[in-house]
Parts: structure tokens; C-alpha cells; sequence
């Protein structure tokens, strides 16, 4: 079987006109990919073992866990993500672009039944994040209508941005605040965290462009500025900030959480969107990560933390999430890195089975041994394939499928690992919402040659939602 020919998503040229923001489009980052190597394997059997999971999975949230926000696959309940009495659908909405690449088209239709007759998100009584909100509700039924054409799906990811909007307009700099009840329309958090203050550009950027009107847009352009514009001498920032005041509550500068997507989608929003301005701060803070973060240590590449004023190291301690991270820089033009801190993750998986959430590097154990079923490592893998076509990157998504799939799998679909340490491993008792729309698809992608999918020309969320590359049938 031949590679699908990837390219860097990068290689889009065009002129966007967003609302009153008209963007012009240059050329990205990396001039163009490594021709893709031809495949000794053929990996569609790979392909329909994943769809084949994502569909018995499927089959058990139907049964056990129907509109509910999540699968509890292990004792056959469900559980809730914003609000205990009030589910939102939250597995059905962050499954949509899946299921529709994977073709289960029987099961698509079902879910956007349930969210066209049930979901009522300003029925939420509780404080919700406007970060999750925005990634996992805003962006899945974005997806969804790009997929499908649903109108109620634009529809519901309107009135969802409208909730999240005054935390942004109401703010004296512009940075939101953290929380809102979607019910109340209580407004609270004013200290903040950098990946929930500018993990928003690319569905409020999106939703702009499908409703003609750049409220959205500019609200999530105006707070990653509000960053920027903190950020040290040295060109870092850190990790939390009040917004109200604008004084930072936490100086230390890190790629980790609660910072890592807050780089993302500085480089997303210039994919998506060729908005000059974002390019130029994610390249003037990335270089000052690579400048004072980067480290080689035990013959690898990591990032440590350091103090934004000083570039002081304040540890090797990090995260499993922070895996993501080696796409990005494949993706914005620093390749080399990118791969060489793909390889430092991959090195762990000869301590450990499955990546577990908290590693530190210095001493090489981790320092939290659950795996939440997390799809980091995956997502990288994928996007240095997209930009590379190295086989390498397909074989090393392939290894750990199976792994995770060995530890993962319960009668009634994928959960997550309470401890990766121990034989045999100990479960918990989840499907995490990320986990329809992010590695799964990752994993299918790769292995299908997926017709519904332009691989060429694609951009793909922080949460994995498809907001340009699907093929319509
Ligand atoms: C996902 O919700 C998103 O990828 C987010 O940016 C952080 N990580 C989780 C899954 O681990």
C-alpha cells in the first residue's frame, strides 16, 4: 500500500475574509514535506480494528450511558463532566467528526438526533470552565456541521459561544474569565491560566467565519495579546495571571500544563486563519523557549521550567499532556526538535507500558502513574507523519495502539489506567470525552486512507476536531 502522500497542513495558500478581519494568506513555515516512504505494510486492517473499537464502545455508551456526558465502562454506568443533574451529550459531541470519518454513518445520525431533540447547554446549573466548554462543546459541534451540514450544530455551538462570550467582553483586559454557569449567566475566576485564557481562537475564529460576525474572533484575538504583551524580558510568560489586574500569580514559564495549548493555538490561529500577528507571537515566544526551556539531558531533548524574569530552571517535572508539544514544533518549522523530543517521549515507554501523566526526567520515574487514556503522544505521532511521511511515526502510533489496547480494554469498550505500573495494570472506570475525538481518530487516519479526508490540506483542533480538511460524499 502506498503512504497517502501527507503534506504539511502548512502547504494551504489562500485569502480568508473573517467577518470585518480580512486575512492574507502566506506561505507556512517548513517549504514542503519529505516525500512520503513507500509502506511495506498494509495497515487497513489496522484501520478497521480501530473503527471497529470506536463502534463496540459506541455500542456501550448506547446502552449504558445514552445522552449522559460519559461511559463508565467498567461497572456499566456513566458520569457526568459539567454538571451532576444536567448531561450534555458530551462522548456524542466530542464523537461526531469521528464517526464520521470512520463512516458509521447509522451511528452519526443517532447522535445528532440526540443533540437536535435533547441538548440544552444553558440548562447547565454549575460553574463550568469556558476552556473545556469552548474545546470539547464548541469545537465538537463545529466539526460536526463541517462534517454534515446540520444546521442545528452550528446552531448549538452559537448559543454555547454566546454563554462564553461576556467572560471575555466583560473583562477589563480582555483575558476571560475562568468559569460561567451557563444557567445564571454568573460570571466568576478572575485568576486565570494561560491554556484556558487562549485555547479559543480556532472555534471562535471558526464560528466567526460560518456566522459572519467577528465578535468571536476578536474577543479570542484581543486575550492571547493581553499575554503577550506581559510577557518578560526574555520574551516568557508564565503560567497564571489575574486578569482583572493583569499581575501574574504564577511566574514560572513552562510548555507544560496549565500553559501548553495556550502555544497551540497562537500557531493554530495563524494556520487557520494567516493572521500575521499570531505568527509573529508564537515565533517570538517559542524562540525564547527553545533559548532558555530546551535542555539535553540523558542524550535527550526535554524542556524544563524556568522563571520568566530570570530563566532560572525550576525542575524536571512533566506532564504525559505535554507530549503534543513535539507535533507543534514539527508543524511551526522547527522539525528537528520536534522529532528529537518525539523520540525523548518514546524513550519512556521502555520504563513504562503507557505514558504515565506525571514523568520527571531527572530521575527518570513518574510521578503520577495513572494514563487517562490520554491521546498526547498519538497526536504527535500523527502530525510529524502528516508533515514527514516517515513510516517510523505510523509504527510508533501502531505499538502503542496495541498497548493500549492490551491494558485499556474491557468488555464494554477503553478505560483508563489507574496505574501503569503494576502487573497486571490496575483500571479505573472511564472513557474520557477526548478519547472519540482525539486518538481514535488520529489512529484511523493514519492507517485507512480515509476518502472523507484531505490530507493535504487539514487543520485539526486541540481537542482533534477536523475544522478544514473533511471531504463531503
Ligand atoms: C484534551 O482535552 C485536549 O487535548 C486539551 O488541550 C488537553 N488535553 C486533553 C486530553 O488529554
Amino acid at each position: 500500500m502506498r503512504a497517502p502522500s501527507p503534506l504539511s497542513r502548512r502547504t494551504f495558500l489562500g485569502t480568508l475574509t473573517l467577518g470585518g478581519l480580512a486575512a492574507t494568506a502566506l506561505p507556512g513555515g517548513v517549504a514542503s514535506a519529505a516525500t512520503p516512504a513507500r509502506s511495506s505494510r498494509n495497515w487497513h486492517p489496522v484501520a478497521d480494528d480501530v473503527r471497529s473499537e470506536l463502534r463496540h464502545t459506541w455500542q456501550s455508551y448506547k446502552r449504558y450511558a445514552w445522552g449522559h456526558d460519559q461511559l463508565l465502562p467498567v461497572s456499566g454506568g456513566y458520569s457526568e463532566f459539567f454538571d451532576k443533574n444536567h448531561p450534555v451529550g458530551l462522548s456524542i459531541v466530542e464523537a461526531l467528526g469521528t464517526l464520521y470519518l470512520m463512516g458509521l454513518d447509522d451511528e452519526l445520525a443517532d447522535g445528532i438526533g440526540w443533540i437536535r431533540d435533547n441538548l440544552d447547554f444553558a440548562g447547565v446549573n454549575a460553574d463550568v470552565q469556558v476552556f473545556e466548554t469552548n474545546i470539547r462543546m464548541v469545537g465538537g459541534l463545529l466539526s460536526g456541521y463541517l462534517a454534515t451540514g446540520e444546521k442545528t450544530l452550528l446552531d448549538n455551538a452559537k448559543k454555547i459561544a454566546d454563554i462564553l462570550l461576556p467572560c471575555f467582553t466583560t473583562s477589563p483586559t480582555g483575558m476571560p474569565y475562568r468559569l460561567v454557569n451557563p444557567h445564571t449567566g454568573k460570571i466568576s475566576g478572575n485568576v486565570n491560566v494561560l491554556a484556558e485564557i487562549g485555547t479559543i481562537i480556532a472555534e471562535f475564529g471558526t464560528l466567526s467565519r460560518l456566522v459572519h460576525d467577528d465578535r468571536y474572533y476578536n474577543a479570542a484575538k484581543k486575550a492571547l495579546k493581553a499575554v503577550y504583551d506581559r510577557r518578560s524580558p526574555l520574551d516568557l510568560v508564565g503560567s497564571g495571571i489575574d486578569i482583572e489586574t493583569g499581575a501574574w500569580t504564577d511566574t514560572a514559564s513552562r510548555i507544560d500544563p496549565p500553559v501548553d495549548s495556550f502555544f497551540e493555538y497562537l500557531w493554530d490561529g495563524w494556520d487557520l486563519f494567516r493572521d500575521s500577528d499570531l505568527k509573529h507571537w508564537y515565533d517570538t515566544l517559542t524562540a525564547a523557549i527553545l533559548r532558555h526551556e530546551k535542555e539535553r539531558y540523558g542524550g535527550q531533548v526535554w524542556f524544563h521550567k524556568a522563571d520568566m524574569a530570570t530563566g532560572a530552571s525550576l525542575g524536571r517535572e512533566t506532564s504525559e499532556l505535554t507530549a503534543f508539544y513535539a507535533g507543534l514544533l514539527g508543524q511551526s518549522g522547527h522539525l528537528r526538535d520536534g522529532e528529537a523530543y518525539f523520540d525523548a517521549w518514546t524513550s519512556v515507554l521502555k520504563t513504562y507500558p503507557l505514558l504515565p501523566e506525571g514523568y520527571d526526567y531527572g530521575t527518570g520515574t513518574a510521578t503520577d502513574k495513572g494514563n487517562q487514556l490520554r491521546p498526547e503522544y498519538v497526536d504527535s505521532a500523527f502530525n510529524l507523519w502528516l508533515i514527514t511521511g516517515k513510516e517510523v511515526y505510523r509504527e510508533r502510533a501502531y505499538d502503542y495502539y496495541l498497548t493500549q489496547k492490551r491494558y485499556s480494554r474491557v468488555a464494554n469498550g477503553w478505560t483508563i489506567v489507574a496505574d501503569v505500573t503494576t502487573t497486571p495494570p490496575k483500571l479505573g472506570d472511564l472513557t474520557s470525552g477526548y478519547w472519540w475525538s482525539e486518538q481514535m481518530k488520529y489512529w484511523y487516519l493514519m492507517f485507512s486512507d480515509c476518502p472523507r479526508f484531505n490530507y493535504r490540506d487539514n487543520y485539526l483542533s486541540t481537542e482533534g476536531d477536523v475544522f478544514k480538511g473533511f471531504i463531503r460524499h
